[in-house]
């Protein structure tokens, strides 16, 4: 099976180009955006990241340039994950907030007008983030749902996530919406985020657990979320590539629920780290319910990986890296309101 992935030099995608190339025939695109935003932000990779010269360059909004490529490989299916993926860099201004929107909806927008004219199987990387925190249990539906998201960046995957729906009602694309939740844990050579805008929660505060700098709790610390191990993910995508939906198809991509408190306590259990709780830079809500069906790649075969058995490992890496650390970048600088 052909594979093509968009964002191949990414967190998720720099270990899914590894991942599948064992099995499949991959291929590679990226624009390194994410090199020059991470820079723009005066920021860098905790594990040092080389190029990967099989990497096509490529911007996915350059609609003929991407739709050319495609029919040239005439991949099977096509994993999206060529989009701007952080909330608070998305917050942070005009060119930031816009950038993000017009770059992530537009990249979908191309892939679904090229999957009408040439049929791929598109799999795409969504967020839970575009449910926001409800009164009631998330469901796992194809069906259209109230979206409530959180920031500029969680709207434009709820924009992506609508007309991906609509092009597979209207066209007949086959697309699979990938929910996925909090990502963490480090595999292969791909990159490691670790400041205020490109660091996941957990990457962020296993690396501040390993500089002797208190877990940055936001507030209370009751904002609860799905998380999965980058293991997990890299499974989930090979799942959804192998089941090739026929419409529009939603999968919520997680593997265990936790407040912020509920991880702070669990690396300081590892590590031994102190907790600090400081101001909120987002406008979230800190203490909420929070419950989600995520049964459909269960039901496929997927096998959760514990957070708990897992963090050592990556913290024994992060240790390994220290030395790169750099405490500039810890503290968040944007705020929502
Ligand atoms: N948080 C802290 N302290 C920190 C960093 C974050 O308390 O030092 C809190 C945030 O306030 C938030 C939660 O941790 O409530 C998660 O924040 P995050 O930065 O780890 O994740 P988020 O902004 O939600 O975005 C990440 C990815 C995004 C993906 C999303 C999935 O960057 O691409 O879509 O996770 S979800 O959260 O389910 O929407």
């Amino acid at each position: 099976m052909k594979v093509l992935i968009l964002g191949a030099e990414g967190y998720i995608g720099r270990a899914l180009y590894h991942y599948l190339s064992e099995e499949y025939e991959v291929y590679g695109v990226d624009n390194y955006a994410r090199q020059r935003n991470t820079q723009e932000v005066g920021a860098q990779s905790l594990f040092p990241v080389e190029r990967n010269d099989d990497i096509q360059y490529l911007n996915v909004c350059d609609y003929e340039g991407i739709r050319q490529y495609i029919k040239d490989i005439e991949p099977d299916a096509v994993v999206h994950l060529a989009e701007q993926p952080s909330a608070p860099f998305s917050m942070k201004d005009y060119n930031s907030c816009s950038y993000t929107q017009l770059n992530n909806i537009q990249s979908t927008l191309n892939l679904l007008w090229i999957a009408r004219e040439v049929p791929f199987h598109l799999v795409k990387l969504g967020t839970m983030g575009v449910y926001g925190t409800p009164q009631q249990e998330i469901p796992e539906t194809n069906e259209p749902i109230a979206y409530n998201p959180a920031s500029f960046y969680h709207n434009s995957k709820a924009f992506d996530s609508i007309n991906i729906r609509k092009a597979c009602e209207w066209w007949g694309v086959s697309a699979t919406d990938l929910h996925q939740g909090v990502v963490y844990g480090h595999l292969y050579d791909t990159r490691f985020d670790y400041d205020s805008y490109f660091g996941t929660v957990v990457n962020r505060f296993l690396t501040q657990a390993a500089m002797g700098h208190p877990l940055t709790v936001y507030g209370k610390g009751g904002q609860t979320r799905g998380f999965i191990h980058l293991q997990n993910t890299l499974e989930c995508i090979e799942l959804a590539i192998n089941n090739p939906s026929e419409g529009y198809e939603v999968f919520n991509q997680i593997t265990e629920i936790f407040s912020i408190n509920e991880i702070a306590n669990l690396v300081s259990r590892i590590t031994g780290a102190e907790i600090d709780h400081i101001d909120n830079p987002r406008l979230e809500a800190e203490d909420h319910v929070y419950e989600v069906k995520a049964q459909k790649l269960l039901d496929l075969g997927l096998n959760p990986i514990k957070m708990e058995n897992s963090l050592w490992d990556t913290y024994k890496q992060v240790l390994e890296h220290k030395s790169n650390i750099d405490k500039d970048i810890i503290l968040p600088k944007t705020k929502w309101s």
